[in-house]
């Protein structure tokens, strides 16, 4: 071993990502959610997937509405430019921002009831849209910051810590994305850190709107038995589809699969999402497929988990809107301020 002069070692270089960055750079505030909020670990994995992405922190643009889930951007990548917004009101917000500069990576972090109670409307808008955004569903199938009501992704028979039985059904949030036209859906659980991590890198390299619906239990309202959230119930009755691999097209790894056994899809950026097959044959570009096999796993009480839906090659609505190559924000009023002449030409025409 090489030593320095005084016959020490040399200190080890810091690993760092194909960027230069360390895994520190990706890092945020102290949490102050619950300690074993199942929140804190889906941070953690954020920060692992952009750091082995080598996504720059400077380019991500974080945006989440009000609940515990949506602190939750606070305690990861402190250099990204981060929107708290209004409850429910992330996905107006999110959309304006990236209309205004569609070199921003997008990534929404909200709660179950942001998104489906209060939220509803917004979200079902945002779905129908392909904005290029990457939404992630902290689901504890409850309100954890007003203390635990039932939210409307509870299930049917679900009980409070009280004993209050939810007698509403759920909405499932990834059916909705499905039907929607989310162009990259699934479902995954804040304890499943291999499933998780490389379903997040996937949504990365995904061009559209990613719709991740990830379980997180919430410890202090909701993790109890006669809970369909609760960490025992998830453990207990978590179906994988698949087991979810991501090659990024800087890694030139080739894995072999017999025929048959894997399905692969090409991201538009060269990566590889390779989904091996656990059960039947999947395809997971079918979407009747995927409701039915949703609407199966709610009849047998199934924490369904994987990738349901993926349409790698759809316009986004970047595309779809012709907006001009340089961000809009980064334009000069030179360009988007018309002349004196030309306002005067139009008022002349309305005359
Ligand atoms: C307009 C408005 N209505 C109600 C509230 C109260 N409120 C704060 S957070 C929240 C629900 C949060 O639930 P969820 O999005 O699931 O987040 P969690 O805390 O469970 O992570 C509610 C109803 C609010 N802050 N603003
Ligand atoms: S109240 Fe629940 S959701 Fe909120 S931080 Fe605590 S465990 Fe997490
Ligand atoms: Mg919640």
């Amino acid at each position: 071993m090489a030593t320095t002069p005084t016959g020490t070692p040399p200190p080890k270089a810091p690993k760092v990502n194909r960027i230069g960055l360390q895994v520190v750079d990706y890092r945020g505030g102290k949490t102050t959610l619950c300690a074993g909020c199942g929140h804190n670990a889906i941070s953690e994995r954020i920060i692992d997937a952009m750091y082995e992405m080598g996504v720059k922190p400077e380019q991500v643009a974080k945006f989440s509405g009000i609940g515990c889930s949506s602190k939750s951007p606070a305690y990861f990548m402190n250099r990204s430019h981060s929107f708290n917004s209004v409850h429910g009101r992330m996905p107006s917000v999110a959309t304006g921002a990236i209309l205004a500069n569609k070199n921003l990576i997008a990534l929404g972090v909200t709660g179950d009831g942001d998104t489906v109670s209060i939220g509803a409307g917004q979200f079902v808008h945002l779905m129908r849209r392909n904005l290029p955004i990457i939404y992630v569903i902290e689901d504890n199938g409850c309100y954890g910051l007003t203390k635990g009501q039932f939210s409307a992704t509870a299930d049917l028979g679900s009980t409070l810590k009280t004993g209050i039985v939810n007698d509403l059904p759920p909405v499932d949030t990834c059916m909705l994305a499905i039907q929607l036209g989310a162009t990259m859906v699934g479902r995954s659980f804040s304890g499943d850190k291999k499933q998780l991590h490389a379903m997040l890198k996937a949504a990365i390299a995904h061009k559209g709107t990613v719709m991740l619906d990830v379980v997180s239990p919430c410890v202090t309202f909701n993790d109890h038995e006669g809970s369909t959230k609760s960490y025992k119930y998830v453990l207990d009755h978590e179906e994988p589809l698949h087991e979810v691999d991501f090659v990024p097209s800087f890694e030139n790894i080739s894995v072999e699969y017999d025929p048959g056994t894997a399905f692969e899809v090409t991201m538009h950026d060269g990566s590889h999402l390779r989904l091996r097959k656990l059960e039947e044959d999947y395809n997971p570009t079918d979407k009747i497929q995927a409701m039915t096999r949703l609407m199966e796993a709610h009849a047998k009480g199934e924490v369904l988990t994987g990738v349901f839906y993926i349409n790698a090659n759809a316009p986004t609505f970047i595309d779809m809107l012709n907006v001009t190559d340089q961000p809009l924000a980064t334009l000069p009023q030179s360009v988007t301020r018309p002349s004196r002449e030309a306002l005067e030409q139009c008022m002349e025409e309305l005359r």
